[in-house]
């Protein structure tokens, strides 16, 4: 903070000859205008997070200034010439050969909009100090004049940006931010000053703080008497004497490369003017050669843009945003045809977009046809002009701010120039105290951080784990993104990263430790030197789902995960050779979600998927999950396993069961649908409400429609929930004939224990296959003794088979009708050779028994779909399954069935081991955990005891998730 204050100062000594230097320093700045009015406040337009109206007025008491904000976005395909256009726009040499940008750069108050010509004009040099705040800082005379007069040096050095008039300036001085070492240059700011201030601690202790934690959090020293200075300023600003003549505007270059939509999204949100770009030399329909899959052309950029634009931007008002199309390289086209194509263009993106609910956010007509390379082109000059038009008309332009922030914006300001890019909460506030009697209260500061971050000038978030922490500069975020969120031209040398980076491409995964490695790199380490700001960089990061944390027991510590999943770096599209299967069909039951939306962005689907995986484990197969583009395979238990695949507007999903649809638990279907639907809407809230916007808060049900339905002919074939509730069969468009029963298990409703009236039994398809083992120990659980006796009778077993298995197994009843079922199944009866589910069924109507018993068998209990985590993915350790027994009962044949142990090795445990119980767990156990066949995991154990519900989930809950 001290520096903050010795930079003031250090401005402050200037005289006015000096300014010249402070306004190329100035990089990104408020602009004020004087007004010593309150009227004219509109507080309708309040910015977000100002508090209640009356809060905000009391704010506003203080003074109040003018502030314009605009904001112009270049967005477009790769190479069209976004970044040619932005030196136009800030006056900078012309690139000639195409420079790729790497992620996105933010040029600050680089150009601006002339008030009184109303021109849109580069900044350069002198002009950049064309704002009050800079004014009010330089031609302030103050009573610490004399203190750090030597500092001027060190901050310009320190600073300075390469000339003006080179390429990319903006990029140059990123690298002599991340170059910079900001702790030495720190230390010799505060040498200077401090040496010669008498009230200030001695340099060493300085020094040594600083080199503790270098680069953000800044010495705390002993506070300096920094009233006056604010109120001069306030003073000044107020009394109206500096006339701001051109409002800068932000531009936002983003670079091409699809790798960088979910990065791009994080500044997308915030609204502006949005230029989408294209060549408009190229056929509108025409693959694009930059992107290496074929399938790209300026339509589908064109379109993707404005998806991104309308998802992501909270839709302040009927102004903003406002999407512009601007064609390049007309050059390239002989004067006439340049006539015909820009025509053409509006023709094109009228069709495409005219009939868009949202259609007032863009200027159809007309197309701007440029040439990049020409700063004099004229058609560049109406864009301009239009974007003038634009900015004036936004509601915020012009809009009054409550003078008392000015302070703090400051402050900001500063450290934004000393390189601080992200700061403890706990230290602006302590700033923030330095104010006196200006200072913001606790909720006026927490309103102002808001406000700044939905203005998109810092990042705060709102969050417990993220709360501590301030995003100052937020393209540093998007420094630290380029580590890893990048396109293949910008990997760095090193074969270990390149290795650690094409992992990540390859299998969507990437492991803490490497992460960290990238962030050693020296263009990273400089913007989070410290292991608190790593580790608040990564919450970040999964709060924004560019990570995403395995499936784990949410609440807990998550210690162990040593990786994350990454879905929007993921390149592979999912093979589709699954609906080749001829089966597929047969065991799959498909639910759609059609999006109201025109279409679904890169960076929703990325963070469906992951907040999807998030829920269930994503399958793996030879260590590499099956996690795609916008597509994935999850795991729901050991039997089934759905595939879900976000396009263009909707999501499809395919729940599949092993053997056959028939087997799929409605309660599984139900709460996976339940599941997806809740995640969805929370996915589409994350954007529509946004930052600040809760009020404007749309109607999440309208935003999506459900169809359920099963596939054929290799495709979903879907009816809405109603129809499949009216009719209990429906023919599709493809003349086939499809039963509602399977798609209505999606909607099945789960806490019911009996079955509706309306169900109808066993599927047709099941009756003749014959139950499994566990199939039977489950409706042997479902039946009385009596009721067993008369079954089997039934089914052709003899009263004296059944007095023998109650013999042989006196006082377990439901070992006895277990036993009895299952020597049905294997006893060669006369006359009644088939062992079927049609087979029970006619015993049960037989013995008059109506209650659908056989439906249940097919129930699950969802109640640890809750816990599905990847660390009960692993084998269970031979100590645990050990102290196992001791906590379960006398389960053994019906734990040995449910695991999957074959009936014969079952009795085998049990004649081998009769007289003790735990020594018959231990060994299913031991039997169940060396068979092989399937992955004995901790999940499916636990599955298994909270069926046969005998204890002992407990005891694994607390050993693998620390419950
Ligand atoms: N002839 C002609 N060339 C242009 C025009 N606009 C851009 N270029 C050239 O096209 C190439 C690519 O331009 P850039 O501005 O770097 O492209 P970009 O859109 O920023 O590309 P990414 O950053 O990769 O997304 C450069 O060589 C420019 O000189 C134009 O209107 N006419
Ligand atoms: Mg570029
Ligand atoms: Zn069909
Ligand atoms: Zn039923």
């Amino acid at each position: 903070m001290e520096e903050c204050k010795t930079l003031l100062k250090s401005y402050m000594t200037k005289d006015k000859s000096d300014h010249k230097d402070t306004a190329t320093v100035m990089q990104q700045d408020e602009t004020l205008q004087e007004t010593s009015e309150n009227d004219g406040v509109n507080l309708d337009n309040a910015l977000p997070f100002a508090g209640t109206s009356e809060e905000f007025l009391k704010l506003l008491s203080t003074g109040t200034y003018e502030s314009f904000e605009n904001r112009v976005f270049l967005c477009g395909s790769c190479a069209c010439g976004k970044s040619t256009l932005a030196s136009v726009l800030i006056g900078s040499l012309i690139p000639r050969t195409w420079q790729s940008t790497d992620g996105l750069v933010i040029h600050f108050g680089r150009n601006g909009i002339n008030l009184e010509t109303f021109e849109m004009v580069p900044l350069q040099g002198e002009d950049r100090g064309q704002n009050v705040l800079t004014k009010v800082i330089i031609g302030k005379p103050t009573r610490e004049t004399s203190t750090c007069q030597s500092s001027d040096t060190h901050l310009d050095q320190h600073i300075a940006p390469s000339p003006i008039g080179t390429d990319n300036l903006e990029l140059n001085l990123m690298a002599i931010r991340n170059e910079a070492s900001y702790s030495s240059k720190v230390s010799q700011l505060s040498d200077a000053c401090f040496t010669k201030s008498q009230d200030l601690p001695s340099t060493n202790t300085v020094k040594s703080k600083i080199k503790n934690t270098p680069s953000i959090s800044l010495p705390k020293t002993k506070k300096i008497e920094a009233y006056a200075v604010h109120e001069d300023i306030l003073k000044e600003v107020k009394s109206g004497q500096y006339k701001i003549k051109i409002a800068p505007s932000d531009l936002i270059d983003f670079g091409g490369q699809r790798s960088y939509d979910m990065t791009h999204q994080l500044f997308v949100q915030h609204g502006g003017t949005f230029v989408i770009m294209f060549d408009g030399s190229r056929d509108f329909h025409e693959p694009l050669k930059e992107y290496p899959t074929g399938d790209i052309s300026n339509e589908s950029i064109v379109r993707h843009w404005v998806n991104s634009i309308l998802t992501y931007c909270v839709d302040d008002s009927d102004v903003m945003p406002m999407i512009v199309f601007a064609a390049t390289h007309s050059d390239l086209l002989p004067e006439d045809l340049q006539k015909k194509m820009k025509a053409d263009f509006v023709k094109k993106v009228t069709d495409m977009f005219g009939s868009h609910e949202r259609k007032k956010h863009f200027v159809f007509d007309p197309v701007f046809f440029i040439n990049g390379t020409d700063k004099n082109d004229q058609e560049i000059q109406n864009l301009k002009n239009q974007l003038v038009t634009i900015a004036q008309n936004q509601p915020s332009w012009g809009l009054r701010r409550p003078m008392i922030w000015v302070p703090l914006e400051l402050l900001i300001s500063n450290m934004k120039k000393d390189n601080v890019n992200i700061i403890f909460k706990s230290h602006l506030a302590e700033a923030n105290t330095m104010n006196g009697d200006l200072a913001l209260s606790d909720k006026q500061l927490e309103d102002f951080l808001l406000t700044q971050h939905a203005l998109g000038k810092i990042m705060y978030f709102n969050q417990p784990e993220l709360n501590n922490f301030i995003i100052l500069y937020p393209p540093a975020l998007v420094n630290i993104l380029r580590s890893f969120i990048t396109d293949e031209m910008f990997w760095p040398e090193d074969e270990t990263l390149r290795n650690i980076l094409r992992n990540m491409t390859d299998t969507g995964k990437i492991y803490k430790k490497d992460l960290l490695k990238l962030w050693q790199q020296k263009r990273f380490h400089t913007h989070i030197p410290d292991d608190d700001f790593k580790e608040f960089v990564i919450q970040v990061l999964i709060h924004l789902d560019v990570l995403v944390l395995p499936k784990r027991y949410s609440g807990k510590s998550d210690a162990y995960v040593d990786y994350y999943l990454v879905p929007c770096t993921v390149k592979e599209k999912m093979p589709m050779s699954f609906l080749d299967d001829k089966s597929f069909a047969n065991r799959t039951l498909s639910l759609v979600y059609r999006l109201q939306q025109s279409s679904i962005p890169s960076a929703l689907s990325f963070k469906l998927i992951g907040a999807v995986s998030g829920i269930w484990p994503i399958m793996e197969f030879n260590g590499r999950p099956l996690l795609y583009e916008s597509s994935a395979v999850l795991s729901v238990d050991g039997n089934t396993e759905f595939r879900m695949i976000v396009e263009d507007t909707q999501v499809i999903v395919y729940l599949t069961h092993m053997s056959s649809k028939s087997c799929i638990s409605p309660d599984i279907a139900a709460s996976i649908q339940e599941c997806l639907t809740a995640t969805l809407e929370v996915v589409l809230k994350f954007y529509l409400s946004t930052i600040g916007k809760s009020h404007q808060m749309a109607n999440l049900s309208n935003l999506f429609q459900i169809e359920v339905g099963e596939v054929c002919g290799r495709s979903p074939c879907m009816v809405s929930i109603t129809k499949a509730k009216l009719h209990s069969d429906w023919v599709c468009d493809s003349g086939n004939e499809h039963s509602s029963r399977y798609p209505l298990l999606w909607i099945f409703n789960k806490t019911q224990e009996e079955c509706p009236p309306t169900c109808p039994g066993l599927a047709k398809t099941i009756l003749p296959t014959s139950p499994s083992e566990k199939h039977l120990s489950r409706f042997a659980d479902q039946l009385s003794n009596n009721s067993c006796r008369e079954l089997m009778i039934h089914l052709g077993l003899q009263l004296k088979d059944w007095e023998d298995i109650q013999d042989c197994y006196r006082g377990m009843s439901l070992i006895i009708k277990i036993m009895a079922l299952h020597s049905w199944k294997t006893k060669r009866i006369k006359r009644k050779p088939t062992k079927s589910f049609g087979n029970l069924l006619d015993a049960l109507t037989a013995i008059g028994d109506k209650r659908h018993l056989l439906c249940k068998v097919f129930r699950e209990d969802t109640d640890l779909l809750d816990i599905v985590d990847v660390r009960l993915q692993e084998v269970p350790h031979d100590d645990v399954l050990y102290g196992l027994p001791k906590h379960l009962g006398n389960c053994a044949i019906q734990l040995g069935i449910e695991l999957g142990v074959s009936m014969s090795s079952i009795n085998e445990t049990m004649v081998r081991h009769h007289k003790d119980m735990y020594d018959q767990i231990s060994d299913i156990l031991r039997k169940w955990k060396s068979s092989g066949e399937i992955k004995p995991t901790i999940y499916r154990l636990m599955l298994a005891l909270e069926r046969v519900d005998i204890g002992g989930l407990d005891y694994l809950k607390g050993v693998y998730l620390g419950q």
